[in-house]
């Protein structure tokens, strides 16, 4: 079996040492480009993250690409052959880190600990009156393995939860809508919007001004999916025009997220290195070599992804 390693944001060595743990006779190695004029070796599967289209077009015989993350967004930009088949992380440790970071986002945001953090410096002893929960609803786009996770988590303080996907949920505790003639009700009900969709043609540019200004008075947003979801003047707009409070954005569409980009200096918007759910190497190695097994023994792998549908 023969593996190659192509992944733009991590270095190899310690994933191929994985690797060769989890898949003992596995021959793996780190994708170069093959200067021309040579044969390039080729592999069996990849185990890619944001690849460029060179590696593609010289590993002619993959069978699987194994992303190491939950969104294939920069996959399907790719010109892939139709044979080859993409295949998600499915959680390995990143939806109890998106649940954490929302719920702590959510959190900071009905208790005001803004207003205390401003505070300290002044020496100001003053309490703020507890918002009431019920009116501190919170809407997912999105109730896939992470949004479902981050819904249940916050349905565990109690705060009343609406998820809204392409097809109906059923988590306890929680409201589910779905589709886009549910959209509007969905985003009247919200008090705080927790975006995990995947970046499709669909969902590109969501977070618009005509859905934003649905949202309820004094709304926020927490933006942990792609930044490509979000118009960003728009939400700057409504921020400052005061139908929204406040903004916790992990993900840009340019990251890094560039130096003169407004959203570093805006006093409402909370900024993040995308870095909400980190990949973890131990858990994806183990699932990804599980899911490599499954291949060879004919079973069935979870998170193959529908590439008409984008996720
Ligand atoms: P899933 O594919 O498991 O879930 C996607 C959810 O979105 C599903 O519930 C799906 O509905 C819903 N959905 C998709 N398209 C539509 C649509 N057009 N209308 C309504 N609902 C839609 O993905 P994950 O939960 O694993 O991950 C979500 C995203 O989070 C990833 O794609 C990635 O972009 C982002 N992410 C960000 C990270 C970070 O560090 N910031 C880390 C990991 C992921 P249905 O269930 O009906 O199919
Ligand atoms: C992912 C990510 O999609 O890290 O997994 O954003």
């Amino acid at each position: 079996m023969k593996i190659v390693f192509c992944c733009t944001n991590t270095k190899a060595d310690p994933w191929l040492e994985g690797f060769r743990q989890a898949l003992p006779g596995v021959d793996i190695w780190e994708w170069q480009a093959t200067p021309a004029g040579h044969a390039p070796k080729l592999a069996d599967h990849a185990v890619v993250w944001s690849p460029p289209q060179s590696f593609i077009d010289e590993q002619t015989q993959l069978q699987n690409l194994f992303n190491i993350g939950a969104g294939v967004d920069a996959l399907l930009k790719l010109n892939l052959p139709s044979s080859l088949n993409i295949v998600r992380l499915n959680d390995a440790g990143m939806s109890v880190q998106m649940a954490e970071y929302v719920c702590h986002a959510v959190i900071r945001y009905f208790r005001e600990f803004k207003h205390y953090e401003n505070d300290q410096p002044e020496q100001r002893w003053s309490y703020r009156k507890p918002a009431l929960r019920s009116e501190f609803s919170v809407g997912v786009l999105g109730a896939g393995v992470l949004g479902s996770k981050v819904a249940q988590a916050l349905q565990q303080f109690e705060f009343p939860v609406n998820v809204w996907s392409r097809s109906p949920k059923q988590l306890a505790g929680v409201q589910s809508f779905t589709g886009p003639e549910q959209l509007p009700a969905f985003l009247k009900a919200t008090k705080v919007l927790v975006n995990l969709l995947p970046l499709t043609p669909d969902t590109e540019n969501i977070l618009n001004h005509a859905n934003l200004s649905q949202l309820q008075a004094g709304a926020f947003l927490i933006n942990v999916a792609r930044g490509k979801h979000v118009v960003d003047q728009d939400l700057i707009d409504l921020l400052d025009q005061g139908h929204m409070a406040g903004a916790t954005l992990d993900v840009f569409r340019v990251e890094p997220l560039p130096q003169d980009h407004a959203f570093w200096k805006h006093p409402q918007i909370v900024v993040t290195p995308h870095t909400s759910a980190r990949t973890l190497r131990e858990e994806s190695v183990a699932q990804i070599a599980g899911k490599i097994k499954a291949v060879y023994a004919g079973e069935f792998i979870e998170g193959r992804v529908d590439k008409v549908r984008g996720y």
